[in-house]
Parts: structure tokens; C-alpha cells; sequence
């Protein structure tokens, strides 16, 4: 079967929620993917950052390998080996208290909600049904009815009402925003660290730093999203260190999966979680054997290959390297670690144009927002790697017209 042979099964049989590059992907190892036609392309999306490890990461397929001939799914009805051993590891490395598993990035946040509105109740003393969360315009979440229900992209949200009330938005990177929105029935602030379907978009230096003090001040739980920004991806285990902060519940997600299965979780490091007692919360996937070591291993293996510093050495070499690119096209290129946009002039004739260029020459980007291209390669990228992908991307920007 050829590409389009693949391409015609897809339309003909599936939902059309997604409109992909037209590139059927076979194979990958590390940074790199092969499509059906024996094409080779760097990868400068990781799955939206679910493959910082790497493709097929050795070691984590061994793990997934092995724990898959033992045992893969008990459900929380009973207890499996894994999952003490999972708590144990992913609370020392990030410094968390307790830890709830979950499965996709979007559970993970509909959890939180959960427990930052019970914690309300039950610690801070809000009214029945009163609780307010504050989250951020442009931000990106999920895509539950909830979730989407705060969202302030009329595409993500369009004709999926009514949605569940008590969310309020405010602009990201604005704390003074922050603190006229609290009133005494706020019991929960959610932000991303860096944006990353809004395209890239970095706070002001300082931002998480004063959405804590506020949040400690009013008593209000600081909820990070991590689940793009965590795991290495800009240059930190958490982006939360760049601010020295500690959020008060963590989300990470994606690449807490090593790109094998989905795994997220919930990361306390306050009494917050404490509030969920037995029949309140679960699912019956999360915190499974298979998903408990898949997840050991891809956290590992982050500091065992020393991933984190190399996202923050070889990003900074792409952002320099991008920097130095002269094209009329380019409006701004921002970015921290291998978390790296680059906006786009309006009248450059959007990124998706550029996208497809790329993947030509053997780059698979994705474009987000019109004119944002963004890079997000795997943190295994080494540095003749990135000289590659520059080379391209100059030429790219410099002989389209
Ligand atoms: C899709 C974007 C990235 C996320 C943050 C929670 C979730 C995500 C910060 C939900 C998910 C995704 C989902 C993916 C596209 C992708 C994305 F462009 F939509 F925004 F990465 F940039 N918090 N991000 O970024 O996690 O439930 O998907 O596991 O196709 O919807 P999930």
C-alpha cells in the first residue's frame, strides 16, 4: 500500500476532527521518522512533546516489554506492585508529596478541578456550589466538555454547550489581573507555565513568581499545567524552576508516557489531593502495572541521559541559530529549552505554507495559530542534528517567496 492508499482508508472510515500532513508514518527511532515510502524526516514535533525520550526508546520499550509478559492491568479494585514503586520515584525527582495517575492530559486536569473545588469546600470554607477557578485567555487544556467550556478558542468550543459554570478568564502574563480577579470564593488559579497551542507564548520574567505569592496570600491553589512544558521540554525537569516556585497541584502528562502509552498524573504538594477519599475519583486504566513502569523508566531515563540539560543547551543553539536567520517572513522567534516558535509575518502567507515546505525537505513542523511554526524535536536531538534542521529551515525562509 501506497501513502495515499492509507490516506483513502482514513477519510473514507474515520471522524474528520483532524486535518494532518499528508505524510503516513511507518517507523521512528530517536528524532527521526520514516514514512511508508522509506522517506526520512526529523521529527519537530515529539507528538506535541509526548516523545521528549525519543522514538522507540530502548529502555523504555525493555520495560513496556517486560512488565507486558507479567502483568498489565488490575484496575484500583486491587493493588500491583508498580504502582508504590511509580509514586515513590516520580515524588522524589519532582519533589511532590502524593501522586494521582491518570491517564490522558485532560483527565488529569479534569481531576484537578475536582479537588481544588472540594478542597474549597472542605479546607478553605466556600459555599455549597460557590467555587470559582481562574484560568487564562488563550489557554489550551483539553478537550472535555469542561475544559473547552473555559476554553477562549471558538473553534475548540462552538457548538459543544451549555458548559459547566464557575471559570473565570483573565489575560496570561497579567498578575494584576490575577489579583482583582480573586474574591473570596477562588479556590483555584490554572495556568500553563509557557502556552503552547496559543503559540508559544512566554509570560513576562517573574509571572509564575507573583501568581504564587498571590495565590498563597488569598489562599487559592496554584495549579501548573505541565503537561506540555514538563519533563525536560524547556530546560528544566519543571518549568515551574525557572520562577523557583512549587505549584500546589502539578499536571504532567505526555511525556511522562515516553511517547509508549498514555500516562498522566496529578503532582501534590500540598494537602490539596488529600480531599479525594475512596469512591470519589478513579478510572480504570490509571495507575495500571504497564503504565506505572513505562512511566519509572521514561522519567529515568530523562536524568539518566541527562535530557533536561541537553534540552536546555541544544535550545538555546536552535534559538541563537533561528535568530540568525534574515528573512523577510520572520516576526519573532521565541522559545525556552526545545520548546521554540517562530511567528511569522501576517502577510508571509501563514505556517501551514511553511510547514509543508519543510516537510519536503525532511522536517515535519507543525503550525499553530496562522503563523506560528512551532520546533519541538525530541531531547535526544544532538547538536549536528539541530545544525541540520538549520540549514533547512534557512533555506526554506530564505528562497520562498
Ligand atoms: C490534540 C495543542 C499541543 C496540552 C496542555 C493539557 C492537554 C494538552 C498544556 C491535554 C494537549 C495537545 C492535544 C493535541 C494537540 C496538542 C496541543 F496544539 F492542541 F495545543 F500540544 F500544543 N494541557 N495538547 O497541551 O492533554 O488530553 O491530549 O492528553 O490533538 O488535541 P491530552
Amino acid at each position: 500500500m501506497h501513502s495515499r492508499d492509507y490516506i483513502r482508508l482514513e477519510d473514507e472510515y474515520g471522524a474528520h476532527n483532524y486535518k494532518p500532513m499528508d505524510v503516513v508514518l511507518t517507523r521512528g527511532e530517536g528524532i527521526w521518522v520514516w514514512d511508508v515510502e522509506g522517506k526520512k524526516y526529523m521529527d519537530c514535533l515529539s507528538a506535541y512533546s509526548a516523545v521528549n525520550q525519543g522514538h522507540c526508546h530502548p529502555e523504555i520499550l525493555k520495560a513496556m516489554m517486560e512488565q507486558a509478559q507479567k502483568l498489565t492491568l488490575t484496575s484500583r479494585a486491587f493493588r500491583n506492585d508498580q504502582l508504590g514503586l511509580f509514586y515513590k520515584e516520580v515524588c522524589e525527582l519532582t519533589r511532590s508529596h502524593k501522586v494521582l495517575p491518570m491517564n490522558s492530559g485532560a483527565e488529569a486536569v479534569e481531576t484537578v478541578i475536582k479537588a481544588a473545588r472540594k478542597w474549597g469546600y472542605e479546607v478553605k470554607g466556600v459555599p455549597k456550589d460557590q467555587a470559582e477557578i481562574i484560568v487564562c485567555e488563550n489557554n489550551f487544556h483539553g478537550r472535555t466538555i469542561t475544559i473547552v467550556g473555559f476554553s477562549t478558542d471558538e473553534g475548540s468550543r462552538r457548538g459543544f454547550g451549555p458548559f459547566t459554570p464557575g471559570f473565570k478568564v483573565i489575560p496570561f502574563g497579567d498578575a494584576d489581573a490575577l489579583e482583582q480577579a480573586v474574591t473570596p470564593n477562588t479556590v483555584g488559579f490554572l495556568v500553563e507555565p509557557i502556552q503552547g497551542e496559543a503559540g508559544v507564548i512566554i509570560p513576562p520574567d517573574g509571572y509564575l513568581k507573583k501568581a504564587r505569592e498571590i495565590c498563597t496570600r488569598h489562599d487559592i491553589v496554584l495549579i501548573l499545567d505541565e503537561i506540555q512544558t514538563g519533563l525536560g521540554r524547556t530546560g528544566k525537569l519543571l518549568a515551574e524552576e525557572y520562577d523557583g516556585i512549587e505549584a500546589d497541584l502539578t499536571l504532567v502528562g505526555k511525556a511522562l508516557s515516553g511517547g509508549f502509552y498514555p500516562v498522566s498524573a496529578v503532582l501534590s504538594n500540598k494537602a490539596v489531593l488529600g480531599v479525594l477519599r475512596p469512591g470519589e475519583h478513579g478510572s480504570t486504566f490509571g495507575g495500571n502495572p504497564l503504565a506505572c513502569a513505562i512511566a519509572r523508566k521514561a522519567v529515568r531515563v530523562l536524568f539518566e541521559e541527562n535530557l533536561i540539560d541537553n534540552a536546555q543547551e541544544q535550545g538555546g543553539y536552535f534559538l541563537d541559530g533561528l535568530k540568525k536567520i534574515e528573512s523577510p517572513h520572520i516576526k519573532e522567534i521565541r522559545g525556552k529549552g526545545l520548546m521554540i516558535g517562530l511567528e511569522l509575518h501576517p502577510e508571509a502567507g501563514g505556517a501551514h505554507r511553511f510547514c509543508k515546505l519543510l516537510k519536503e525537505k525532511g522536517l515535519l513542523c507543525k503550525d499553530t495559530h496562522e503563523n506560528t511554526i512551532r520546533f519541538a524535536p525530541p531531547l535526544v536531538i544532538r547538536r549536528e542534528d539541530v545544525d541540520w534542521a538549520l540549514e533547512r529551515i534557512e533555506a526554506v525562509m530564505k528562497d520562498t517567496a
